[in-house]
């Protein structure tokens, strides 16, 4: 990292000291790989800390959303999603050979507008994939009902999730399967890593065997596998930063309603509504691109690089599907900026960058 800039984020990192110690446990082994000890421990511990039952971690948090559309065995199928994401949530479903469906966002939370759902539902459809934008529960009540209805799975991208609670549990434990990441840039990272959270045993146990190749007892090839195991060297990265997380999420939340407070005093700057949320972003809404285009330029003057997620909306990603007019989700993408929020940012920093902003619009 280049001394003096400061970027959308950064990695919050425990001591190089308690990560040797798990990375000498490893050297002492050799035990690299394939669900060694620190891979279950840290399932373990992941699952004890967040309050749920089955945790199978994997390579990353794409891997995560393509496992769990081949445990629900959807291939085929239509699933609808939102338009307003990473490019990995729409990726992931076209991976797997199933179409993706968008739905408009809620101009408010930014998550999908569950009131626009059911017409787009049909005799192919097979699962909705709604995503945690930033971290902020969807309308999982409502979502859950129209699932119900019609028949369908519910996998969750709650790959901005991490220690979210919802209703007093784990946000993971909703959905027939709940996904995360633990890149280097989420609020718990291993580097590259990602996991699916189910209450259901029989699917747990899927994922297990789809990760490794299929396999089941390391001899029989009973499901259409993949390799996506996470490594012992990921999981120890894991652990170690696990001790961690408390202080990070605490930390997230100070420094966003710090920016916030701040930031309100100026009336052409909105935010988006909250329901439960664990404050890994800083999204901001400027009155139009014009107005965020100048504010990234005099931010990046002063070294400070803000990041434009998620822009632009997946709809008009016309390589990958005809284009579909999503207003709300293009709308929203042309004009929302990530502030910089991350552990080791500094309060005269944050009042450096809030400054900045108000005196630019
Ligand atoms: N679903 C959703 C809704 C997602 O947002 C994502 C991923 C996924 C699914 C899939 O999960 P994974 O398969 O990735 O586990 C990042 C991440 O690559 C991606 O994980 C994340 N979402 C997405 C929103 O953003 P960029 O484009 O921000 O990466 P980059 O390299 O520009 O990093 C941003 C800043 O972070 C840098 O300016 C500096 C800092 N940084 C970055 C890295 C990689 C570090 O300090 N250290 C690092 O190692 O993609």
């Amino acid at each position: 990292m280049e001394k003096n800039k400061i970027f959308v984020t950064q990695p919050t990192l425990a001591p190089l000291g308690e990560l040797n110690e798990y990375l000498t446990k490893i050297w002492s082994t050799g035990i690299m790989t394939h669900n060694g000890p620190l891979v279950q421990q840290f399932e373990k511990e992941i699952g004890d800390y967040l309050g749920v039952g089955n945790v199978v971690s994997c390579v990353n948090g794409t891997f995560a959303l393509q496992m769990a559309i081949r445990a629900l065995n959807l291939r085929g199928g239509e699933i609808i999603t939102t338009p307003f994401t990473f490019i990995a949530t729409c990726g992931a479903i076209i991976w797997e050979y199933c179409t993706p469906i968008f739905v408009d966002i809620d101009p408010e939370t930014f998550n999908i507008d569950v009131e626009k759902i059911e017409e787009k539902v049909t005799y192919h459809t097979v699962a909705i994939m709604p995503v945690h934008v930033f971290g902020n529960a969807c309308d999982i009540e409502g979502i859950d009902e129209i699932a119900r209805k019609h028949n369908l799975k519910v996998i969750y991208d709650a790959a901005h999730a991490v220690g979210v609670n919802y209703k007093g549990e784990s946000i993971f434990n909703y959905g027939d399967i709940s996904c995360t990441s633990f890149h280097a840039t989420k609020m718990l990272n291993t580097t590259e890593g990602g996991a699916c959270f189910t209450k259901n045993k029989e699917l747990d146990e899927k994922l297990r065997r789809i990760r490794f190749f299929g396999f089941e007892n390391h001899a029989d090839i009973v499901e259409d596998g993949t390799n996506a195991k996470m490594t012992e060297v990921h999981a120890a990265v894991g652990l170690a930063n696990l001790k961690y997380l408390n202080k990070a999420l605490e930390d997230r939340r100070y420094k966003y309603f710090y920016y916030k407070d701040k930031l309100s005093i100026n009336p052409n700057i909105s935010f988006q509504k909250i329901t439960e949320c664990n404050y890994s972003y800083f999204p901001v809404l400027f009155e139009n691109e014009e107005v965020l285009l100048k504010v990234i330029s005099v931010l990046n003057n002063e070294n400070v690089f803000p990041r434009r997620y998620f822009y632009p909306s997946i709809n008009t990603f016309n390589k990958l599907f005809p284009y579909v007019s999503m207003p709300i989700s293009e709308n929203i993408a042309s004009r929302i900026l990530c502030l910089p929020l991350y552990y080791n940012l500094e309060i005269k920093d944050i009042d450096r960058i809030i400054k900045v902003i108000l005196e630019t619009i």
